[in-house]
């Protein structure tokens, strides 16, 4: 077996552009019975894969992923980068998009990065290494093990806090079936203290108790990875956020400590890419959202729920004018996009009741009819 220098690796990783790196042994995650318990509890809602039986198995024990394995490398990528300015942040008209979600897709970006340092490692460190590469797709509790490996603490709104960059940074590891020469040591659990602002920022109460997050009413579950209709009384609370949230990461002390990622493909090149203007996002065809979107984190969502996240940041927004914008996705051919559409058009229109009338009169979706006429009543008592 060969014992490999913790110091050449880490000094290889930040050469190859990653902003931490850190190693620890691979022993099961430290806090796996929180995560058995969350899923237990459901908290996972639709993210079904979190819950899959051979993945749980992996989650508790990464020999089910790499037979032999011995160490961890943990790195951190900065995306961190200056807020919007307010004059943007705060225009009703626009939509918001999480900060991380600003540029390139980041798999795109750390895979072959760390496929390149394992590939240095092989050759210069340990010629009999094996190894699996992974970026949020791996069956590994990132952050538990990243804080093992030193990379900073767990903060009450679940995320790894580093206590000079904050928490504006991805997670990627290596698990390997080589030893090292030495190993970092975790830091503190936590450093929150008797601080509780991401607790009370959250639009929409997902947190049940600190460190616990549920993602049945996370903004950034409901966003990107939920695939149907959104509960409707989620959607008033989600404001004008279509990709991701950054509400418990902007409140918290430690990301005024955030280092500016030195990535070009991660900075933010033009202000709609972070705030587009909803009248845009909702008149996207499906070409039109591939041209825009191609290659960044937007892609996986696909048109249908995009536009769906912008049919309730539209009715967020509290500007009559986006009406129009919402009234051709009335008869939009998808029933997800009707649905979202009916409930903005209500919200938003001076005279919707002859529109979601007609609207109703056509459907044929059961989903999509429910919205119309949950729609209607809601002007009509009012
Ligand atoms: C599923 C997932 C989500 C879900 C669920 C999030 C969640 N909190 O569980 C949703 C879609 C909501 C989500 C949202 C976001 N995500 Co996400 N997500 C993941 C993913 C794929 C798995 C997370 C997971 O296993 N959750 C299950 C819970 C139980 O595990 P956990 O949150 O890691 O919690 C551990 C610790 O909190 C600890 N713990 C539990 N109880 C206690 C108690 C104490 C006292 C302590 C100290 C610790 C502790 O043990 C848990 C188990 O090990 C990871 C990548 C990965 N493979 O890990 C990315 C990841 C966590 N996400 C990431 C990001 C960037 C985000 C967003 C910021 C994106 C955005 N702006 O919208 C938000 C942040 C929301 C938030 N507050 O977490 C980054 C986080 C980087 C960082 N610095 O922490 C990761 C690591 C992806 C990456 N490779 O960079 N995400
Ligand atoms: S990302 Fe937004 S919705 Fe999700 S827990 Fe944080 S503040 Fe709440
Ligand atoms: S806002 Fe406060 S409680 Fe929340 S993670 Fe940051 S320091 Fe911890």
């Amino acid at each position: 077996m060969s014992i490999a220098s913790a110091a050449a690796v880490k000094a290889r990783a930040l050469a190859l552009g990653f902003n931490l790196c850190g190693i620890t042994s691979a022993r099961p995650a430290p806090h796996l019975e929180a995560y058995l318990r969350w899923i237990e509890q459901g908290l996972h809602g639709t993210l079904g894969y979190l819950a899959r039986p051979d993945r749980v198995a992996r989650r508790r024990d990464l020999h089910q992923i790499l037979p032999g394995a011995r160490s961890l490398i943990l790195v951190a990528l900065d995306y961190h980068q200056a807020m919007l300015p307010p004059e943007i942040a705060t225009d009703a008209t626009r939509a918001r998009i999480a900060q991380y979600a600003w540029g390139q897709d980041y798999h795109d970006l750390m895979l072959p990065r760390l496929e390149a340092l394992a590939s240095w490692l092989r050759a210069d460190q340990a010629a009999d290494v094996h190894w699996r590469a992974y970026v949020d797709t791996g069956a590994v509790l990132e952050r538990d093990h990243a804080h093992q490996a030193g990379l900073g603490f767990i903060g009450k709104n679940t995320l790894l806090i580093h206590p000079r960059r904050g928490s504006g940074f991805f997670l990627g590891e290596i698990l390997l079936d080589a030893d090292f020469d030495s190993y970092d040591q975790p830091g503190p659990e936590t450093r929150c203290g008797s601080c509780s602002r991401c607790l009370q920022a959250c639009p929409t109460d997902a947190f049940p108790e600190p460190f616990v997050l549920d993602a049945r009413r996370c903004i950034s579950a409901l966003t990107i990875e939920h695939k149907g209709f959104i509960d409707a009384d989620l959607r008033a609370r989600m404001g004008r956020w279509i990709f991701g949230c950054d509400e418990c990461q902007t409140v918290c002390p430690w990301n005024r400590f955030g280092v500016a990622t030195l990535e070009p493909t991660l900075t933010l090149i033009h202000p709609d890419r972070a705030a587009p203007p909803l009248a845009e996002v909702l008149a996207l065809d499906a070409a039109g959202y591939a041209e825009r979107y191609a290659a960044t984190p937007l892609a996986r969502v696909g048109r249908e729920r995009l536009v769906r996240n912008a049919c309730i940041a539209a009715g967020n927004s509290a500007r009559p004018e986006l009406a129009s914008s919402l009234a051709p996705l009335l008869s939009d051919p998808s029933p997800l996009v009707r649905g979202h559409a009916s409930w903005a058009y209500a919200r938003l229109s001076a005279n919707p009741i002859p529109a979601l009338q007609a609207g109703l009169a056509h459907e044929t979706d059961a989903d999509a009819r429910r919205e119309w006429v949950l729609a209607l009543a809601s002007r009509s008592s009012g």
